[in-house]
């Protein structure tokens, strides 16, 4: 199939790039764009040349799901110098997105012309590269270094109007693009011999090289473990130090080493498991989502107020529902508090936050949810609160409502059965803070209607989030998993090790906390309750609770808060404490490396994530990593859980739960049949995509 049409338009010879669905550079169109400019540099009647594109982006980028594999002929970089040294004008008219490669085209042609919703960025740090096809050169040379390594270092792209004073595009215009594309190319062919963006040499002052080399020192400092933002630098500073084909040269070695880095290749798989996420079994196209105008959260304790904010962000009104004027006051309140942080910290301006507190109307008692056409239910996590509210909601709702839930753990078909109408009954489980995480957990009930789960994942992306729909079982995907890691930190303090060792192993993985951190933080008589409720029992963690040591609250927990501390200090009475567990259990404690207590902690994960597989809960591994990384911070250069998990090996992962099996005696940690298999057969979770 041909991916670029050629028309004319007087003397200027018109190429529009058609490469669905968002004109990726993939081989195909690599080759058509390097035919069209060949032709239509020899075409003795083209004076000039614009490169336009349909559909809604103008280029998004490199194909990345050619990455690590063998390129086919031409390289973009070999396309774009017969683009830059072509001996007539060629001008980009950008009509969309022109992202990474694409920018890069764009960065090669002679001139730039952009409608007002066009958007422009490099966003390759985002996928663990830089700029590989002149992107570290060229925007430098075209806007300055200090302006152009920010841009590459966010990977955020910049909306036309910035994009024009900041002189990376010639023109913005309404209406026609591609007339002005073809007036300003005749323009430019009437001065002659093209100006080569490579050339410029003016932008690339002195003063430029000091702020660039200040921003390089600040980001340095910050870069943590990603080696792409030490390589966007050296490119960068190339663009001072080189001429332009070694600079482009040195740019590609860099790109080419870090495009094989398991890391790059973790955040490709990131960048693709979220778009399959999308696809739901059972639900498409065909299925129209409710329409939602109005919302209602039951329940305005953090939660519940967070969810409330979700809605007001996204320009929908809600109303806001406690049991009494003060409870719905107090929480009406804490979101005032929340947005005047980010009227402090000037994210928001204050009018923006009135708005935002418009939309939210406080009401006391159910009979006001009569009105929304979903309502989600922020209560207490009890079955019997949840059974009572629906029950009430049941017969005040407006036909047609969506009711949902943001349990965490509970059972869905249950909750449902407390109203005549369970098929418009689904969970949607936020994450705190729920204004800021963006995982939704849509949480699936056998019986709910298609189009109730598709009003859930349509409602989400409008909320700005990540909507995976699961199954419906205890604890759903995320918590499930959690459990699993929070039994593991348990064993392993029985077992020898202390509180700030097994945090160490985790923050060293890349979390930002540690499981006993983050008790501490949340609270551990949450934990505490939950366990009690079920008849469950954890000896060090309920010994802790039963002193009344919840963690931050209470100035101690599995660590010491004296006054004003943020960061725990260690407790040797929690220390003794956990030695006599060990010693009342008859266990000899023993000490463990890093990469052991990391084994205990993931491998369990790993496990009850291939269970959720085998159950069906979730519909691929690649959804149980978007829940992991979107909702509780799994460092996102490691590509979520299941990802870990295969770049490890399974058979790996099988061979140490076995040994953890037989050193504890708990069957729980037997390997999965289905990991078995996989690990037997050498294939990884992936492999059950195709099957
Ligand atoms: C690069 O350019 C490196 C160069 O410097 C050097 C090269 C030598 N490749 O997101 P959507 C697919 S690195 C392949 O749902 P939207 C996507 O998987 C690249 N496929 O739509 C999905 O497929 P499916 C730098 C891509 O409207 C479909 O297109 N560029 C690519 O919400 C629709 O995507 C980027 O990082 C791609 N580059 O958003 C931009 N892009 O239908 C990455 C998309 O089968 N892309 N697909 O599920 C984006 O940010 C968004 O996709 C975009 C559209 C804003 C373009």
């Amino acid at each position: 199939m041909q991916t670029v049409r050629i028309a004319r338009q007087g003397s200027v010879a018109v190429a529009t790039i058609d490469n669905p669905p968002v004109n990726a550079l993939g081989a195909a169109l690599r080759r058509d764009l390097a035919t069209a400019v060949t032709e239509v540099m020899a075409d003795p009647e083209v004076e000039a040349l614009v490169l336009a594109a349909a559909g809604r982006a103008f280029i998004a980028g490199a194909d990345i799901s050619e990455f690590g594999k063998p390129l086919a002929q031409p390289i973009l970089p070999e396309v774009l110098d017969l683009i830059e040294n072509a001996a007539k004008p060629v001008v980009a008219a950008i009509q969309g997105v022109a992202l990474g490669g694409g920018l890069e085209v764009a960065l090669a042609c002679h001139g730039r012309v952009a409608l007002p919703a066009a958007k422009l960025g490099l966003p390759e740090i985002k996928l663990g590269i830089i700029p590989g096809a002149g992107g570290t050169q060229r925007l430098p040379r075209l806007i300055g270094a200090a302006k152009a390594f920010p841009m590459m270092l966010s990977g955020e792209p910049v909306a036309a109007q910035k994009a024009l004073d900041l002189g990376l595009v010639d023109r913005v215009v309404e209406g026609d693009l591609v007339a002005a594309a073809v007036a300003l190319a005749q323009e430019l062919a009437a001065k002659g011999r093209p100006r080569k963006t490579g050339e410029i040499a003016e932008k690339l002052t002195q003063a430029d090289r000091e702020a660039f080399e200040a921003l390089a020192k600040d980001a340095t400092a910050k870069s943590g473990d990603m080696p792409n933002a030490m390589a966007l630098i050296e490119a960068v500073r190339g663009a001072f130090t080189l001429p332009l084909a070694e600079g482009l040269a040195h740019e590609r070695a860099l790109f080419a080493r870090l495009v094989v880095d398991e890391r790059s290749k973790a955040l490709r798989h990131a960048f693709f498991a979220e778009r399959e996420a999308a696809k739901v079994p059972g639900i498409d196209d065909s299925v129209k989502p409710r329409p939602i105008a109005r919302a209602a959260v039951i329940g305005a304790g953090t939660m519940g107020g967070g969810i409330a904010m979700c809605f007001a962000n996204a320009g929908i009104p809600v109303t806001l529902i406690e049991t009494s004027q003060e409870q719905v006051e107090k929480g009406h309140a804490r979101i005032r508090d929340t947005y005047g942080f980010s009227v402090k910290r000037g994210s928001m301006t204050e009018a923006t936050r009135e708005q935002r507190m418009a939309l939210i109307t406080p009401a006391v008692g159910i009979a006001a949810a009569a009105e929304a056409d979903i309502v989600i239910e922020a209560a207490f996590e009890e079955m019997g609160v949840k059974r009572e509210i629906f029950g009430a909601l049941d017969k005040v709702a407006k036909p047609g409502a969506v009711l949902a839930s943001n349990t965490s753990y509970l059972d869905l078909t249950e909750i449902a059965a407390a109203t005549t109408r369970p098929a418009d009954v689904l969970g949607m489980h936020f994450f705190s803070p729920a204004n800021v995480m963006k995982l939704l957990e849509i949480v699936r009930p056998e019986g709910v209607a298609a189009d109730v789960v598709a009003t859930a994942i349509a409602l989400g992306r409008r909320l700005g989030k990540v909507p995976v729909v699961v199954g419906n079982c205890f604890g759903f995907v995320g918590n499930r998993m959690l459990e699993q890691r929070t039994r593991a930190a348990e064993r392993l303090l029985v077992a020898g090790a202390l509180p700030h060792e097994v945090d160490a192993a985790l923050t060293g993985f890349g979390f930002k906390m540690g499981p006993f951190a983050m008790s501490d933080l949340a609270g551990n008589d949450i934990g505490w309750r939950s366990r009690k409720s079920r008849g469950k029992t954890a000896a060090v963690a309920d010994a802790i609770c039963e002193r009344g040591w919840f963690g931050q609250k209470t100035g101690r927990g599995y660590y010491l808060y004296p006054e004003g501390a943020r960061a725990g200090q260690r407790d040797p009475e929690v220390e003794a404490l956990i030695a006599d567990v060990s010693a009342k259990e008859g266990v000899a404690r023993r000490s463990f490396t890093s990469e052991e207590i990391l084994a205990r902690l993931l491998d369990p994960m790993v496990n009850e994530g291939a269970r959720i597989l085998e159950e069906g809960i979730a519909a691929r591994s690649g959804d149980i990593d978007i829940v992991w990384l979107t909702g509780y911070n799994w460092p996102a250069w490691r590509g979520g859980p299941m990802h870990w998990a295969e770049a490890v090996g399974l058979d790996v992962i099988v061979r140490r739960l076995e040994e953890q099996a037989a050193e504890s005696g708990d069957a729980s940690l037997e390997p999965a049949p289905l990991l078995r298999r996989l690990a037997a057969e050498g294939k990884g979770f992936s492999a059950l995509k195709a099957a």
